[in-house]
């Protein structure tokens, strides 16, 4: 073939033929070296095709120049690409069934209370609050003082602290919150404020040492505890159903004035009475209340204009009634059997 003078275009293109089948029957490097050689190389067949253009008439040598030059550049294109290397894998491949199923991925989940908390939210959100949040480590001050728990009153003993300095604590709920929306911001205000909170406490089936709550606050002119019921009740129809009973009975809190606490009907025992409920047939749920003035005019907000009720929720005990689970400790004990489930 090197020895053939390449003159016409036909011939051209009965050259790009052969280049073309020779180029696909290139099975491994030692044969590309050859064929590099044969038609890429200096002295490459190719190349000498450009050289002997200088002997065409001139009319003939540009349309045949053009195609040869096309022609090499094609050539050097496929070649790069080095179509044999992919043959060779596809062929190897071929142990490869992709009819087969997949391997399994274990994928995560999302954790039981954080799940709760976030369809808790949604509820308070829809009804138009807003999602505020504050530090789990809080000074005695948010935490109680500014809660209206007076200094070295037995109030601060309602919920056993966690000290890691003689004024900073770990929260023993969220309500401190309330006061740093309060200084921030002006009414109306309408909040939600969820996280975790801590109480040195005793651990049994419906009490941790750490659990979640979800803290509401709504200041504004005129507002009532026909307002407060009416939000209550609303989110507990809409969390559980319409038939859910709920039991509001007066309570004490140092921020509120008056207190309520909110029980709904356990529906593990159905009113019965069983470990969860301490035989009650009733878990405690939420606490709540109208804010007392002094806590308004530790946020800031003074005088007669404004009003404003706030709620505290337990988002493990709700956690416990909607998926009918008998022990809050299964929540941070992290047994993967456990929270597959969900
Ligand atoms: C409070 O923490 C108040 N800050 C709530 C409040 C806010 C009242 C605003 C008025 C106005 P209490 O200690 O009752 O209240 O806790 C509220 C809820 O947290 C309880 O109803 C219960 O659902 C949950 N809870 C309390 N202790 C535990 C515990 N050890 N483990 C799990 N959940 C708990």
């Amino acid at each position: 073939m090197g020895d053939q003078n390449y003159t016409s275009i036909e011939e051209l293109e009965k050259l790009t033929a052969e280049v073309n089948l020779e180029l696909e029957h290139i099975s491994d490097d030692a044969q590309a070296e050859a064929f590099r050689i044969k038609y890429l190389g200096k002295k490459g067949l190719l190349r000498s095709l450009l050289k002997s253009l200088k002997d065409l008439p001139e009319d003939h040598r540009r349309t045949f120049g053009a195609r040869a030059n096309q022609l090499r550049a094609e050539v050097e294109e496929r070649f790069k690409a080095a179509p044999w290397k992919t043959a060779g894998m596809e062929q190897r491949d071929r142990s490869f069934d992709p009819t087969l199923p997949g391997l399994p991925i274990p994928s995560g989940s999302i954790h039981p209370l954080s799940k709760m908390q976030q369809e808790i939210c949604d509820i308070f959100v829809s009804m138009g609050f807003e999602i505020a949040e504050g530090p789990e480590a809080e000074t005695e001050y948010y935490n109680f003082t500014a809660l209206n728990f007076p200094p070295h009153h037995p109030a601060r003993d309602m919920q056993d602290t966690f000290f890691i300095s003689d004024a900073a604590l770990l929260r023993t709920h969220t309500s401190p919150v309330q006061i740093r929306v309060m200084e921030k911001g002006e009414p109306p205000i309408r909040c939600i404020m969820p996280g975790r909170v801590y109480r040195n406490e005793e651990i049994n089936a419906r009490s941790y040492c750490l659990f979640g709550q979800i803290e509401g606050l709504y200041v504004d002119e005129n507002v009532s505890m026909a307002d407060l019921k009416g939000t209550l009740l609303g989110f507990a129809r809409r969390f559980f159903d319409e038939d859910t009973a709920i039991k509001i009975r007066p309570s004490f809190f140092p921020f509120t004035e008056p207190s309520i606490e909110i029980d709904i009907k356990c529906f593990l025992c159905k009113g019965e009475g069983c470990s969860v409920c301490k035989h009650s047939g009733w878990l405690e749920v939420l606490g709540a209340g109208m804010v007392h003035p002094n806590v308004l005019a530790a946020g800031g907000v003074v005088g007669d204009k404004y009003t404003g009720f706030a709620f505290g929720l337990g988002i493990d005990r709700l956690a416990l009634l909607k998926y009918g689970i008998d022990d809050i400790r299964l929540f941070y004990e992290n047994d993967m059997r456990f929270l597959r489930q969900f």
